[in-house]
């Protein structure tokens, strides 16, 4: 008999079908016992007789039986299961009881025992919904005529500046692990003209917050030929809707069972520069700095959500002192960088880059950097390289916000944070 899915048991009503999955959670009530199954696309009811032995949890089952409607039960629909046979038996009991604890538990335990919780439906919801941003980032931008490439990870310098560089042994010399793939994604643009790449990269974060990981998943856009840093901007509007069109279409059921308010997708993003972000936030009294710090984005995601409905907001022209060394500077003072907020979180930056050989070397000196330790980034300079921007979007940080989790760590498998390395 074929497989039957757990979201095909209402289409197969009154049939017989065979179930394949894990034990999620049993109850034995004396005459009659329940239990649910869960697969990769839900959760099934059964209903079976006293006779029937259950395995531990989690054990791998095969169940045959009949689908009859329970509007009690999860779907409005149940299997009286006539038989239930152990592929892959449980040895312990989990850790924790993966259908109760997947929220309420300590969030310790639940990432200590990550291999076992992230079974539960909630806790693996972030990661399929996120599956399906990534698969909508890669249509629009194949659709758009973007290369896909695959840029080293192990480097001989940071791109970003900062002291949050992992480094490691190199045979005689010292190498890190990349920050991001700035340097070698607008190489690229030499070569492609339109480049994007969706892998790892890695920040020595000291310390410990809800939005920070020290390994996590970027999504990094780079294009050559624009006019200025507008025309990136564009392309991220409309990248951001098809990202947020497929979660929708392919990971609907993980969004509603998280349950929170997904947005929609977003037409026009309000643009506001860096500047009058500033005037705004010492008109709400909140202190600013060169940068905006949390609080400052905080408290301009919610006065744009008032004033203007938008839960998006694209911060322009930040000032040079708290911009990468690649990035096109403004004579006054500013630069052609951006950063994108989603309801008071920053989620990308981006920005047009400087495109000439001069002007870049320059700027490698003035941010302190010696100009020798970007050799092989900088000699592409010398062979005409269009104006060309990008940006880098947080993949768990924008599946964080989109679903409202508590923690950037559930919308990674195994995170990697300060003090786990493990599992
Ligand atoms: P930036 O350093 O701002 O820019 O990073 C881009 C986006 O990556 C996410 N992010 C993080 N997410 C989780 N944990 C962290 N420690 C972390 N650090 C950053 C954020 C952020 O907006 N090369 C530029 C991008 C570009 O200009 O193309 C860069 O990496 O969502």
């Amino acid at each position: 008999m074929q497989r039957t899915l757990a979201n095909q048991i209402s289409e197969n009503a009154g049939k017989q079908v065979m179930l394949l999955g894990f034990l999620h959670w049993k109850r034995d009530l004396g005459g009659v016992q329940f239990a649910l199954l869960r697969d990769r696309t839900g959760i099934v009811q059964l209903v079976l007789t006293k006779g029937q032995k259950l395995p531990l949890a989690e054990s791998c089952i095969q169940v045959t039986g009949r689908v009859v409607q329970n509007a009690k039960a999860p779907g409005g629909f149940e299997v009286l299961a006539e038989s239930a046979e152990v592929i892959s038996q449980a040895l312990e009991p989990t850790p924790v009881e993966i259908p109760k604890e997947e929220w309420r538990a300590n969030p310790e335990t639940l990432l200590e025992y990550r291999y076992v919780t992230l079974r539960g439906e909630k806790a693996r919801a972030p990661l399929k919904v996120q599956a399906a941003l990534v698969r909508g980032f890669r249509k629009h931008l194949e659709a758009g005529g973007f290369t896909e490439i695959y840029t080293p990870k192990l480097v001989s310098a940071g791109a970003e500046g900062g002291s949050n560089l992992f480094a490691l042994d190199y045979f005689e010399q010292r190498a890190y692990l990349a920050q991001s793939p700035q340097l070698y994604k607008q190489i690229m643009v030499g070569v492609f003209e339109r480049v994007y790449e969706v892998a790892p990269v890695w920040r020595a974060e000291e310390h410990s917050t809800s939005r920070h990981l020290n390994e996590y998943l970027s999504l990094d856009v780079e294009m050559g030929f624009i006019q200025d840093e507008d025309d990136v901007m564009d392309l991220e509007e409309g990248l951001l809707q098809t990202m947020l069109e497929e979660a929708h279409m392919s990971a609907g059921a993980e969004i509603k069972l998280v349950g929170h308010d997904f947005p929609t997708p977003p037409k026009e993003i309000p643009r506001i520069t860096h500047a009058e972000a500033r005037k705004i936030l010492k008109q709400l009294g909140t202190g600013v700095g060169q940068d905006l710090n949390d609080e400052a984005e905080r408290a301009l995601g919610g006065y744009l959500k008032e004033k203007y409905n938008s839960d998006w907001v694209f911060v322009t022209k930040y000032p040079q002192g708290v911009r990468p060394f690649y990035t096109h500077p403004e004579p006054d003072g500013t630069t052609r960088g951006f950063d994108l907020l989603f309801r008071g979180l920053e989620i990308t930056s981006g920005g047009q880059r400087i495109h000439k050989y001069d002007e870049l070397v320059e700027s490698l000196k003035r941010k302190g950097n010696d100009p020798a330790q970007f050799g092989g980034y900088l000699e592409v300079f010398k062979y005409g390289m269009p104006p060309h921007g990008g940006f880098a979007i947080g993949a768990e940080r924008f599946t964080q916000k989109l679903l409202g989790l508590p923690n950037v760590r559930y919308a990674r498998a195994f995170p990697r944070d300060r003090h786990r390395l493990t599992p």
